[in-house]
């Protein structure tokens, strides 16, 4: 039995402003099941205040890859593989920011809508529910042999969800495209905010999007 909707936001990565603007055309209700796609963090204004805003909404979120390189630097605090606005984030983030990035999960799945949400996406043709986080966070394209892999390490190598055939289908974020990218049972929402595109939500079950422009370009 279906309550509320499910409201799935793309990459936030520090966009308060559009994500507030974004908050205030959706008006979630207490019975919604708002959840983040993962990269709430880093290259735009404010990290904090979003992962703040998420708590404060009873929102939950799944883990993004920029969340994981922070975790895996608390975790060892290892700095070698921390990028240079990563400081700036760990300088704002509060124990209960580190303790809701804890709390992430690598996927939601939800059968009464056969709809799995996660931040990077799936290598097709295996199991979803094994592929571990390093997979599910990053990858874009598939490259040769099913190799995850970033875009721009393989330009022409085809991305991930056109060759996901589902069921389940899968909304994702983590890969930037100028509108929501629809492939054949799959659909990226993650429209560039912080680069100046736009925010977007995507709604079940009306399966409708709802997007807000980005105030400027923050990366
Ligand atoms: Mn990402």
């Amino acid at each position: 039995m279906i309550k509320g909707r499910v409201i799935a936001i793309g990459d936030v990565h520090g966009c308060i402003d559009e994500l507030r603007d974004l908050l205030d055309t959706l008006a979630p209700a207490a019975d919604d099941y708002v959840l983040f796609l993962g990269d709430l963090v880093n290259r735009g204004p404010d990290s904090h205040a979003v992962i703040q805003t998420a708590r404060e909404i009873g929102a939950r979120a799944l883990l993004g890859n920029h969340e994981l390189r922070l975790l895996q630097y608390r975790k060892t605090g290892d700095k070698s593989r921390l990028r240079p606005n990563d400081f700036d984030t760990i300088r704002q983030l509060t124990d209960a920011d580190w303790r809701y990035l804890e709390n992430m999960a690598l996927h939601h799945h939800r059968p009464d809508l056969d709809t799995v949400f996660v931040h990077g996406g799936f290598i097709p043709g295996r199991d979803w529910r094994t592929q571990p986080a390093e997979v599910v966070t990053r990858i874009q394209v598939l490259g040769p042999d099913n190799k995850p892999l970033r875009r721009g390490e393989a330009p022409y190598a085809p991305i991930w969800a056109d060759l996901w055939r589902g069921p389940p289908f899968v909304v994702f974020g983590h890969t930037p495209f100028i509108e929501a990218y629809r492939a054949p049972a799959a659909l990226g929402i993650d429209t560039g905010c912080v680069m100046g595109g736009k925010l977007t939500a995507f709604v079940l079950p009306e399966r409708r999007l709802v997007q807000v422009k980005a105030r400027r370009r923050y990366a």
